[in-house]
């Protein structure tokens, strides 16, 4: 399905006046509009290849419709979410789930919807058909080398597909743990996955990053071998300068202080990519901002603080991607909010006079500190998002486009009913 240029401007016309009235009512709380501006419109969030059908739970599968069938059609897919909100020109591919038949012939696929090629990530938490070792009992920490050797040779594979499609990292994920007490000795596991990781390491490009992605539990629940972000930074830091640590939001415990491991991974420039979500409970995976966006924007509020601080550019120095994944809604739709979450707490939290923080913390002014933090929090950015969008020839409403245009209606059309994309 195609959205054409005229389609988009149409549906701007019918709501121009409102939008408007709302963002020149915003201006006055708004220092220097137009930097702001400029950062949200080079802000990109990567859309990982398998958040584009319908997820499920441990019990159920409730298939969507016009889900898509390839890797082309999910490419496709973000095309057109990109085409709605200009803020999603990049995709992250899980290997084996989405290999690249012909990485040409994808990489220029992608390039005419204006896609790049975000971090690849490998996947060892799953046997595949025909793998000679399994992975039940871990794959970078296992206790037999030829386990691990499959492991680190499947990382490899994955750094080679993303030469090939013009990415610059990869995301490592390892569902390595323990169910039980004694089941084994973490020194061991520890040491053999940071034995695994170097071998990994070795075969990095030298313009690529790793990135060590930590998870508190689940699928095991005893310990998990890259378990929070001390284990990761300890990986990375012992890897060499190009690993670093990444944070996806659902990988904690509960009520952990994920600003505060933002701004000092940071400071220590460890913090390489991000990966949103929401939560209540666990690695639920929820659409962005659904649940806590104002631990969203305390988060954000960090990042850019952090990254100013080490004078990084906030939309290419960080991997940002999105991994979600949905098992109630239009998964396009879920997408279309959760971008939009992330823009509107990016949005805020550019708000904050970091001046007057900086005064209310050195006098102990901890009402004020408060204060200007909520008041960017509840200033209302939507008009400054949306006018973003407008100005890099997006859409003012993505989601009211979405269905007025019709693209599930269409994609069922075209894909049919009972379609099934790889991935979770
Ligand atoms: C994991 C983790 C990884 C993602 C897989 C699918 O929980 O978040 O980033 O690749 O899920
Ligand atoms: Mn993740
Ligand atoms: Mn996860």
């Amino acid at each position: 399905m195609n959205v054409e240029k005229y389609k988009i401007e149409e549906l701007n016309e019918v709501t121009i006046k409102v939008h408007q009235r709302k963002f020149t009512a915003l201006l006055d709380e708004i220092r220097d509009v137009d930097s702001v501006l400029k950062k949200l419109l080079d802000f990109n969030i990567a859309i990982p290849s398998w958040a584009l059908g319908t997820g499920r739970t441990r019990f159920a599968r409730f298939a969507g419709g016009g889900e898509p069938r390839s890797l082309e059609e999910k490419i496709e897919d973000i095309g057109l979410l990109h085409k709605l909100n200009q803020s999603s020109g990049a995709i992250s591919l899980h290997i084996p789930w989405d290999i690249p038949k012909s990485p040409n012939d994808i990489r220029s696929l992608a390039a005419m919807h204006g896609i790049r090629f975000d971090a690849m990530n490998s996947n060892t938490f799953q046997d595949q058909p025909g793998q000679k070792h399994s992975y039940k009992f871990g794959s970078m920490q296992h206790v037999q080398s030829e386990v691990r050797k499959q492991a680190v040779d499947h990382n490899i594979d994955v750094i080679n597909y993303g030469i090939e499609l013009g990415s610059k990292s990869i995301t490592v994920w390892l569902s390595d743990g323990s169910c039980f007490p004694g089941q084994l000795n973490f020194r061991r596991a520890f040491e053999n996955t940071l034995e695994s990781l170097s071998e990994v390491y070795k075969h990095l490009p030298s313009d690529w990053k790793m990135f060590v992605e930590y998870k508190a539990f689940e699928p095991n629940f005893y310990s998990t071998t890259v378990g929070d972000w001390g284990q990761s930074l300890l990986y990375a830091s012992k890897l060499g300068e190009k690993a670093y640590t990444l944070v996806d939001l659902g990988h904690h415990l509960p009520n952990a202080n994920i600003e505060q491991i933002v701004a000092l991974l940071l400071m220590e420039g460890k913090l390489g990519g991000f990966h949103f979500n929401d939560s209540k409970y666990g690695d639920d995976d929820l659409t962005v901002g659904s649940v806590k966006p104002y631990q969203l924007f305390l988060i954000f509020n960090e990042l850019i603080d952090g990254m100013d601080a080490r004078g990084m550019s906030h939309s290419t120095d960080l991997g940002w991607m999105i991994d979600a994944s949905h098992n109630v809604k239009d998964p396009l739709e879920d997408l279309i909010q959760s971008v939009e979450a992330i823009m509107i707490a990016y949005a805020q939290a550019l708000l904050v006079d970091r001046e007057q923080l900086r005064k209310a913390q050195e006098q102990n002014d901890t009402v004020m500190g408060q204060e200007i933090l909520q008041k960017a929090f509840r200033t209302d950015v939507r008009p400054l998002v949306a006018e973003a969008r407008l100005l890099s020839g997006g859409t003012l409403n993505p989601l009211q486009a979405f269905r007025t245009l019709k693209i599930r209606e269409n994609l069922i059309k075209e894909r049919g009913l009972k379609t099934i994309s790889t991935g979770l």
